[in-house]
């Protein structure tokens, strides 16, 4: 141990520290200043960066050896208070920086050290010090940073007044303007407690838990011994399947009747068979985490290594075992047939045809906080879960039968979330905590490492699709043939959702009468499948906005000219048969052609032997909600001081508190409320509703009509005959009810048909177009996406900032997906870097969003849902692009430089 003295935010403090402890785990745990966040622990991703002798340093990797004796150490707790803010941490809040708000600390720490040394930076200086300082962030498209701190600057300058910064109201309205979020203060002064900062605040006799996991994907488990680790420091029990007071299993809740599993397939802790790599097999608890994973390490766990199917062709061949036996590892499938038959229009004379092959990747979700939870039992004698869970009654009823718990005994809460991207669509460790605070009857908490959280959480399923499209002469498309097949992994839930996300996706956007096709879900041993944000359509758009380049290509037209001819107009129905709630396209890409035109000859213009650029188009289009009538509940109850809401919106970090807080607020200002009136309860099942999981882009729309019935309810109440409204002591008076129960459903909405595929799945659609130029290095075959337009029609807009955001951050994720990144290789994509994680100079600066804005019907006030809308089909543009500029044409994604260079090297052998 050593003594040191640190000089922290200002004042001396005397500490006792291990010399080998990092700085980080220093400050969080024996200081407990929280603010400084770890994400990657291994000097990646910049979330712990502090300010140390007036340098931006990394925490997690610093040793406290290292640390000189008053050394001047600041961290987000130094450097402004909530009432007296720094100017970067004003900035932070009015540019819709803090998403999920796990990188903030940290970039503005950062930001502080540059802006310091130099308060006039340009835009590109801003870009160069975050790549040199490797502050990482998943959720904004690092442009709204950059314009954060060009902003923050200003006020330091003295141009511009730290109050102008922040929107206030005018005419008392916040709908559709940049009003910052209400948890935005938190996330920029540290104190938005994330579930390991939470896990830190926990009583003492908290037991601290690490799972033995699996080091094969698929064995039989022939015993597992626990002798040894028992013996451990500190180890107070180890639980296995035989501790699970339940059936052990987590259901999928199969939804489709054809599905030939039954959905329970995916193990709590492995009994018999381990499926994939990371499989939880034990849990030690224990007096510290330390002694934890040490007592893990000693659980010896005997198995008879089976072959590992790592890919849908390989689960597929006739010789393959079946993974879950006697449920066949091709376990459902799904058609789509519109139309007349195709076959026949395919062989016409004069009809065009292409045909393309594609991959889509295993695309890992990599948010900067690691999964993480706690549990308990509350005051009531309920088992508490707390984690980053994004569907609290859906997991809530995929677990209590698994675990063994009474339903109204079980109560699950949101943690603050650094990010999900939807990998919490599906549960991850809540079992694993039930299960552990049943056996101990203590408190617990369980925290992943960034390994644990990359290589054991689900990812996006890797997609094999084929798509043949058939037109006339003139470019009118008139059939389309596709057949997919979709590898998810060990586990069944929604398998079968994401293969029907093909027949609804593949082709969207256009009015194809005539489609015929097949998909199926295959069983793996790779990561299991879990949602992904634009879930389903990345892979089906690779496919057909490919071939629609390919078409115009055969045809000898302009790629936006073909698709103008054939996207949707009146008379024109989607893949599933359904006629789409606005026709918009149309004019999207009146306004894109100018500036598509320009990019063209931008690209010409700029274009070298050496950096040849390109450009290329697509269009994605995804469904607001859960297939067929989806719908939503939350309240609003009147109180003394204003109106509370109460939803279970949770949030990723995309702005469930922004949205329901604008929602609530549009539809009660005829009471004249202010925006701070208007208090939020959101995210703990024992006050809120199921307003549904946040997935599927699905919660602006379903919860938010749900806010706003709840809100008119109380308005009809509150309202006199003279139009006014009573107030909070006359409703009491009058002894009216104070709270309402508002729900909505999507009653216009039906199921798609197993075999035909053809239904009604989506009230309201998101529309956008994308537009990349990009760079392609032809020595070494990099591809760089150098600027990026797109035109959305996301309804009204709920929130400028936030809705800015989501596409910004959405687009740098396509960006991620079309050139690095990767989940495939189990020795390799262990961190962030090796996954491909995209930093400042991967995004382009020049990113341009215009909107189209069509009210719709059904959205609250007009509204769609964006979240998921610019991850649709960024990728398909950007491959479009690469062809455009050196005429390499690749199919399966990502377009590592050295499928390009492999590309440019052929087609260099053919001339
Ligand atoms: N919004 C708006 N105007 C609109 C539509 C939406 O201002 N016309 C706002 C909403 O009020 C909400 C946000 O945009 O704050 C997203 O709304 P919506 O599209 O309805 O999506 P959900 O709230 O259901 O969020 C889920 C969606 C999905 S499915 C994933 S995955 C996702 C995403 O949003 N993961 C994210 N965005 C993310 N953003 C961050 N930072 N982190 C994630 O993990
Ligand atoms: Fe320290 Fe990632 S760099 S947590
Ligand atoms: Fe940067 Fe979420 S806001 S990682």
């Amino acid at each position: 141990m050593q003594k040191k003295v640190l000089i922290i935010n200002g004042l001396p403090r005397t500490l006792v520290v291990d010399p080998e402890s990092s700085l980080a785990s220093v400050l969080r745990e024996q200081l407990l200043l929280t603010g400084c966040k770890v994400g990657c622990n291994q000097g990646q991703c910049g979330t712990c960066s502090i300010i140390m002798d007036g340098k931006v340093v990394r925490s997690c990797i610093v040793k406290m050896k290292r640390v000189a004796d008053e050394a001047k150490i600041t961290t987000i707790e130094g450097i402004g208070t909530p009432e007296n803010l720094h100017p970067l941490q004003v900035a932070w809040m009015a540019y819709g920086c803090a998403q999920c708000g796990f990188c903030s600390p940290g970039f503005i720490l950062s930001s502080k050290v540059l802006l310091d040394t130099n308060p006039n930076p340009t835009r590109e200086e801003i870009r160069d010090w975050f790549q040199k300082n490797r502050n990482a962030c998943r959720c904004t498209g690092y442009k709204p940073i950059v314009d954060a701190v060009m902003a923050a600057a200003k006020v330091i300058r003295g141009e511009i007044r730290k109050e102008d910064l922040l929107y206030t109201p005018v005419g008392n309205k916040i709908y559709g303007t940049t009003y910052h979020r209400p948890s935005a203060l938190q996330k920029v002064t540290g104190t938005w407690d994330y579930g390991a900062d939470m896990a830190l605040q926990m009583p003492p006799g908290t037991l601290r838990l690490a799972l033995v996991q699996a080091e094969v994907s698929h064995a039989n488990i022939l015993g597992i011994d626990t002798a040894e680790a028992e013996t451990m420091p500190g180890v107070y029990k180890i639980v296995t399947h035989k501790d699970v007071k339940g059936k052990n299993r987590i259901t999928g809740l199969i939804t489709f009747p054809t599905n030939k599993g039954d959905g329970w397939d995916r193990p709590i802790l492995c009994d018999e068979k381990v499926f994939q790599f990371g499989d939880a097999i034990a849990i030690v608890c224990a007096d510290t985490e330390e002694h934890a994973r040490a007592a893990a390490k000693k659980v010896k766990v005997d198995l008879e290594v089976l072959p590992a199917y790592m890919s849908a062709p390989a689960a597929m061949a006739p010789d393959a075992l079946e993974i879950h036996p006697g449920t066949p590892n091709v376990y459902f499938e799904q058609g789509i047939v519109k139309g007349e038959d195709t076959k026949p229009i395919m062989d016409k004379d004069g009809i065009v045809t292409v045909e393309v092959d594609t991959y889509s990747s295993r695309q890992p979700h990599l948010p900067l906080e690691p999964d993480c939870g706690s549990a308990y039992f509350d005051e009531e004698g309920r088992l508490t879960i707390h984690s980053k869970s994004i569907g609290l009654h859906l997991h809530h009823a995929m677990i209590v039968a698994g675990i063994g718990v009474e339903p109204e005994k079980c109560r699950i809460v949101q943690n603050p979330t650094g990010g999900t991207f939807g990998y919490k669509f599906s549960p991850t460790i809540e079992a694993l905590l039930g299960v552990a605070c049943m056996a101990t009857g203590k408190p617990v908490t369980l925290n992943f490492n960034m390994f644990q959280n990359i290589t054991y959480t689900g990812k996006r399923s890797p997609g094999f699709v084929k798509c043949k499209l058939g037109a006339d002469k003139t470019g009118k498309l008139l059939a389309m043939e596709t057949d997919w097949a979709i590898d998810h992994g060990p586990y069944s839930e929604f398998g079968d959702l994401l293969t029907l996300r093909q027949a609804q996706f593949t082709g969207a956007g256009y009015d194809i009468p005539n489609i015929r096709g097949k998909g199926r879900t295959v069983c793996t041993n790779h990561a299991w499948g879990s949602a992904f944000r634009g879930y389903g359509s990345p892979q089906a758009f690779l496919a057909s906005e490919i071939a629609m380049d390919e078409l115009a290509e055969k045809l000898g037209m302009d790629p936006l000219e073909l698709r103008f001819k054939n996207i949707y107009r009146p008379g024109s129905t989607t893949p599933t048969g359904q006629v789409p709630e606005v026709f918009c396209l149309e004019e999207m890409l009146n306004k894109l052609r100018p500036l598509w035109q320009e990019a063209k000859k931008r690209c010409q213009e700029l274009s070298t032997p050496e950096k040849k650029r390109g450009v290329g188009l697509s269009l994605g289009i995804y469904g607001c909600g859960l297939d067929g009538p989806d719908g939503s509940e939350a309240w609003a109850e009147l109180t003394k001081e204003g109106v509370t809401i109460g939803n279970s919106w949770q949030d990723h970090g995309q702005g469930a508190d922004m949205g329901t807080l604008a929602i609530s607020h549009e539809t009660l200002r005829p009471l004249g409320i202010r925006p701070e009136q208007i208090k939020l309860i959101m995210n703990d099942t024992a006050y809120t509703p199921n307003s549904g999981p946040s997935g599927g882009s699905r919660s602006n729309v379903m919860t938010g009509n749900a806010v706003r019935v709840a809100c008119e309810m109380l308005l009809n109440a509150m309202r006199k005959a003279d139009g006014t409204y009573r107030t909070y002591d006359e409703m009491v008076a009058e002894k009216l009810p104070l709270h309402y129960d508002g729900k909505w459903t999507a009653s216009m909405c039906t199921d798609c048909d197993p075999v035909t595929g053809q239904g009604k799945p989506f009230a309201i659609y998101m529309y956008e177009l994308f537009m990349p130029e990009v760079e392609v290095d032809m020595k070494n075959g990099k591809a760089k996406v150098v600027k990026l337009t797109t035109v959305a029609d996301v309804g009204t807009i709920t929130n400028k900032t936030v809705c800015d955001g989501q596409i910004y951050g959405g687009l740098a994720q396509g960006i991620g997906l079309a050139l690095t990144e990767d989940f495939e290789d189990l020795k390799k994509h262990t961190s962030l870097v090796a996954c491909g994680l995209p930093f400042i100079y991967d995004i382009p600066d020049d990113m341009e969003i215009i909107y189209h804005i069509t009210p719709r019907e059904h959205g609250p006030h007009g509204a769609a849902g964006v979240g998921e809308a610019p991850l649709t089909a960024a990728h398909p543009a950007i491959l479009n692009a690469i062809y455009n500029a050196c005429g390499v044409r690749i199919y399966a994604i990502p377009a590592l430089p050295e499928k390009i260079k492999a590309g440019l090297d052929a087609l260099a052998k053919k001339k």
